[in-house]
């Protein structure tokens, strides 16, 4: 009942840029080397996510080095039909601006009966916020139908690929149902969270993705078994929850990351990563989002991402998921399989960040700044 988690199919090929000590890397070759390894064959990748805060922030940056074929919205943080419009804009600008081509945006599933929202009291905030892709629309724009037929419709998005990289960063709703259509091409499937029963790291503690349709998860996991799939996640440490989130060694997203500082110079203004830009900083007015009880808490476009706007605002756990399965999807040699130090033979289920000088601080400070450049990047889309 276990995928197979393969080790040596890829990574020197796929990327001949290696990280260097620091992984700040300046020249990114992932394009150079696959153009020499394969000229005629054309390798895509397909984004199933759910559009929370930190799909936004993966997103982007893999245009800057994949073919991205499609995206698909699958139920999750917010709902396909409200998140396809926001993720639109973010993608493809309001004026084309994205270049030369328009990348294809696929409605995908929702749950018959969706679970109780209850269990997540900070899941309305963010479908609020997410809907109007966080500080880059002033108001949700008119959801987009529902369709039915999205697996076959994805399947002709791909129809030109040689080969399909599928991330997945939202639930398993739409896998499940595309995923035997296109499985013959697919080269490898890049996924966000940890497997089920995989206890090596935080025991007992399934992804979101995989508890808000729990059913498809284990559907899933039936489907993966022998393929090519690779499960990422980041260390979490209790005292990165909540106000003191804001610790060196914690793996969240900072502001200098996508403002700048002294020593990053944070995202570009133009093209996609400015439209990121601008939706992560635009000042926002979003109080009556958060529920009642909360509301004269402070609330900007920061309160979904950087560390201290969280902990003023709702609180909880931020950190560099999504966006590090992304990284790994254009850099998994920044990554190593997990063995718990104690107990190695429980190890070896799912990916983690390769740690520099054995330090989280460091390794933290390093994604960031892979995530600012490859992020960067996507100012031209391929
Ligand atoms: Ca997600």
């Amino acid at each position: 009942m276990k995928p197979q988690i393969l080790t040596s199919s890829f990574g020197i090929g796929r990327t001949a840029a290696l990280l260097c000590a620091a992984l700040a890397v300046s020249s990114l070759g992932t394009h150079e080397a696959r153009a020499a390894d394969a000229p005629a064959l054309k390798s895509c990748v397909i984004i199933d996510n759910d559009f929370d805060i930190d799909d936004m922030m993966a997103i982007p940056l893999v245009f800057g080095s994949e073919h991205v074929a499609a995206l698909i919205q699958s139920e999750g943080y917010t709902l396909p039909e409200e998140s396809a419009p926001a993720v639109d804009v973010l993608v493809n600008g309001t004026d084309g601006s994205s270049g030369s081509r328009t990348i294809p945006i696929i409605v995908g599933g929702r749950q018959e009966k969706g679970p109780d929202l209850s269990q997540w009291p900070w899941l309305s905030f963010f479908r609020s916020m997410l809907n109007q892709a966080n500080g880059l629309l002033p108001a949700p724009l008119p959801p987009w139908k529902s369709t039915p037929d999205y697996p076959q419709k994805l399947a002709d998005t791909v129809a030109d690929c040689d080969s399909v990289s599928i991330l997945v960063i939202g639930t398993y709703t739409s896998f499940i149902n595309y995923f035997p259509l296109l499985q013959d091409k697919v080269d490898r499937i890049v996924i966000m969270g940890q497997p089920i029963n995989d206890d090596s790291s935080t025991p007992g503690r399934e992804s979101f993705n995989c508890k808000f349709d729990f059913a498809a998860c284990q559907k899933a996991m039936t489907l993966l078994e022998g393929k090519p799939a690779f499960f990422i996640d980041v260390p979490r440490f209790e005292e990165c929850r909540g106000a003191t989130a804001t610790a060196a060694h914690c793996y969240s997203p900072d502001y200098a990351m996508v403002a700048g500082d002294g020593k990053t110079p944070g995202l570009k203004e133009e093209g996609m990563p400015g439209r990121l830009r601008k939706a992560l900083l635009n000042d926002i007015s979003c109080q009556s989002f958060y529920p009642p009880a909360d509301r004269t808490k402070p609330c900007t476009s920061k309160s979904t991402w950087e560390p201290a706007a969280v902990a003023a605002g709702l609180g909880g756990e931020m950190l560099l998921w999504d966006q590090s399965a992304a990284i790994f999807l254009v850099h998994p040699k920044a990554f190593a399989l997990f063995y718990p130090k104690d107990n190695k033979s429980e190890g070896g289920k799912h990916y983690s960040p390769v740690l520099i000088d054995n330090s989280d601080a460091k390794t933290v400070e390093g994604l960031r700044a892979l995530w600012t450049d490859l992020t960067n990047a996507a100012v031209s889309i391929r």
